[in-house]
């Protein structure tokens, strides 16, 4: 009996480090590829995480996963056992038995016992998603969803700018596709990711991203750092996220917002403290509202929408 269930937990162990192990061999594969920040062919996993809540995600995502596939196991075992054994051939005269009141405890107990280790880490992270009092952002960017792209405002830098897709309107990747991505040092692969403007943050720093629309519902996310919040119209929401690895990040558009709802995409840069300054010194230059009438007609439509 002891032996057995050790040998069962050697199993379950077996199976957590065969998971890991796939993981941990898709994320070289995918930084080998130069996908840091994006999603790639065949990826079986998620991306890999940039922040503290996608790592808490994963791993959340990890335990339900080698949860999912014991129980699954274990009734696919016990529904052969049944078939094998209680056939009407192997089993002519069947027991008569309605009770059985320790079987009715286990198959109670059990799944209670599953539910309390799912909950647990499950409650934790969402009180870190959306307990706003323990977030002290130091950086405050809002961005609008329009058909078809972003526009973000840092209020407190009074910059204000639009985001949209490179390489926008060819229906396959050709030449003016490349050269329009290279020139503004994207890769190939970034392409229906990568826009002319990205949002830029420092490392190591909490940022709180305020989230509306100006027209239909979209929705704004970058999956390496766990996020995902509704833009919606007239509504402002909100998420945090405080990423830890320099790079280039990116999202899609995911609410189904009409007929360009996949060309409206998220690149979120990560750089140092030093860059980051440098890049406000030129966006404010470039983007800068702080004298009244600068701020382009279309994000001040979006302003008084909200
Ligand atoms: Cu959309």
């Amino acid at each position: 009996m002891k032996s057995g269930v050790i040998k069962c937990w050697s199993r379950v162990f077996g199976l957590a480090a065969l998971v890991a192990g796939a993981s941990a061999l898709q994320a070289a594969a995918q930084s080998e590829e130069g996908r840091v920040g994006q999603s790639a062919p065949w990826q079986l996993n998620f991306q890999e995480p940039a922040t503290q809540m996608m790592a808490q995600i994963t791993d959340l995502h990890q335990l339900m996963l080698l949860i999912m596939a014991v129980v699954s196991v274990f009734v696919m075992v016990l529904l052969v056992i049944v078939i094998m054994r209680f056939n009407r051939k192997a089993n002519p005269t069947p027991s008569k038995f309605t009770h059985n009141s320790l079987l009715e405890f286990v198959w109670t107990a059990v799944p209670v016992v599953i539910l309390v280790i799912i909950a647990i880490p499950s409650v934790r992270l969402l009180q870190l998603q959306e307990d706003f009092d323990k977030v002290e952002p130091d950086l405050v960017i809002k961005a609008t969803g329009y058909q078809w792209y972003w526009g973000y405002e840092y209020p407190d830098q009074q910059i204000e700018f639009e985001s949209l897709m490179l390489g926008l309107g060819y229906p396959e990747m050709n030449d003016e596709v490349r050269e329009e991505l290279a020139e503004y040092g994207y890769p190939e692969t970034a392409w229906k990711l990568a826009t002319d403007t990205a949002v830029v943050v420092p490392i190591d720093t909490t940022v709180l991203m305020q989230v509306t629309a100006a027209d239909v519902i979209h929705a704004w996310t970058i999956p390496a750092f766990g996020v995902k919040v509704d833009a919606i119209p007239g509504r402002l929401n909100q998420t945090w996220f405080h990423a830890e690895q320099i790079g280039t990040f990116y999202g899609q558009c995911s609410e189904l917002c009409g007929k360009n709802h996949s060309y409206m995409p998220i690149t979120v840069k990560v750089v140092s403290q030093e860059d980051y300054d440098a890049w406000l010194e030129e966006a404010k230059e470039e983007f800068g509202t702080a004298d009244a009438g600068a701020a382009p007609a279309k994000v001040a439509t979006a302003t008084t929408a909200n």
